[in-house]
This record gives structure tokens, sequence and C-alpha cells, in this order.
């Protein structure tokens, strides 16, 4: 009796939600805040700037690698070019107080491993801290992204108006978005000069040079996927 009339208490008293907002790579490879004390029903809301970022919920006992199938959450990449800050937001609804660990997992720098992470509800001493995390993040090699596209949150409009405002000259828009082809052409010629220059000439001893070589185009291929893979990062 006594004790319903408690737990009644205090979840009116819990009732209020709390939403952290946490910036993400604002500063660097950077999630601000890294460390949040968040209750049931809590929102954690993330804002996302230049490069190419994600984030997904991780596993305390291996870093850069995400929760088992099914739990936790990952919002998939959100490019946001230079100056601009992403016009959408990934929000998390937290169920508990278990300790959640989240990082980026960008592999170009290598972003979980050279400190993007975060850690919701910390324990006091243990795996589930930073320092626990960041131990296990220095021995990881590349970051694992979740299968398949985002799951676990919701997309919302960025509340936060961005600095530089680009938006209002749709032409010029119009026009760096024509300037990004020339890049993938750019891409084509320097994998054609890449070829005659770096590893054929190098390799030319070895039987693979030919392989490489005769798979000119291929390659040239390749170069135009990672162009592609590297936009904004
Ligand atoms: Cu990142």
């Amino acid at each position: 009796m006594l004790s319903s009339f408690l737990l009644t208490g205090l979840l009116a008293i819990q009732a209020t939600a709390i939403q952290f907002n946490v910036s993400v790579g604002r500063n660097g490879l950077t999630f601000e805040p890294n460390e949040i004390r968040a209750a049931r029903d809590d929102i954690i809301e993330f804002r996302f700037w230049p490069r190419n970022h994600s984030v997904v919920a991780g596993r305390f006992n291996e870093a850069c690698v995400p929760a088992p199938s099914g739990a936790g959450f990952y919002s998939g990449f959100l490019p946001t070019p230079a100056d601009t800050i992403n016009p959408q937001v990934f929000r998390i609804r937290i169920n508990n107080s278990d300790p959640i660990v989240f990082y980026c997992s960008q592999n170009n720098g290598q972003h979980c491993k050279n400190g993007m992470f975060g850690i919701i509800n910390p324990t006091m001493g243990g795996a589930s801290t930073l320092a626990g995390y960041r131990q296990l993040a220095l021995q990881a090699g590349n970051a694992t992204s979740p299968s398949g596209g985002p799951f676990g949150g919701q997309f919302a409009a960025n509340p936060n108006t961005v600095p530089p405002a680009p938006a209002a000259t749709t032409v010029t828009v119009t026009a760096s978005g024509s300037a990004a082809t020339p890049t993938e052409t750019d891409g084509d010629e320097s994998s054609t000069s890449g070829t005659s220059t770096g590893s054929a000439a190098s390799s030319t001893p070895s039987g693979g040079a030919v392989a490489l070589g005769a798979g000119g185009s291929p390659f040239a291929g390749l170069v135009v996927a990672g162009a592609a893979a590297l936009l904004f990062v």
C-alpha cells in the first residue's frame, strides 16, 4: 500500500522527460557531451555537423562493434557539407538506466578508434566507462556499421539554425551541385595518371602488374567509387 503510494509519487516526479542534445562532429571527432546521465523516457537528440558521421549503439566488451542484432539504434550516415549543419537530427528514447555506449562508424579516419564515442549512464568503474571503452577502442581496427538502414530512433527536423545560409542562393547551389560531377571526372583522370605512375611502375617486376595494367578501367571505376564514398568526409 504505502509502497505503491510512494511509487506513484516517484513516477509523478520523474514524469518530466529531459532532452539531451549531443553535437556530432562539431569539434573534430567528438560527441559532445560524451557522458550523459539519462532516465527512462529521456530523449537523446544527435545533431550532425560537417563530414559524414553516424551514431551506432555499441557493446562494452568489444569496441566499435554494434550491439547484438535487433538491439540499440543506428542513424545511418548523415553526410553534411562544410559550413552547414545537417537539417535532420536523430532521436532515441531511453528505456532504462542501463549503460549504453555509442560510436561513429565512419572508417575514413577511423572515427571510433580515434575517440568518437560516448556513454549514456556510465558505471563508476569497470568496462562501462569512457576510460574502459577507450582502451578497447585503441586496439580496435575499423568500426562496423549495422547492415541495412537506420533503426531504433527517429529523424526530426533540426531546430538549430545554421550559421551560414547557402540555401538562399538556389542558383549557386545548382552550380555547386554540378561542380561535384567534375570531381568524379577528376577521379578518372587521376586514376589514369595513377596507373602510369604509382602501382604499375613500382610493381612491374611482378606478374601482378600485368593484371593491374590490364585492369586499368576497373581500377578507374574503383577510384570513382572511392571518390563518391569520400564525398563530405
Ligand atoms: Cu564520425
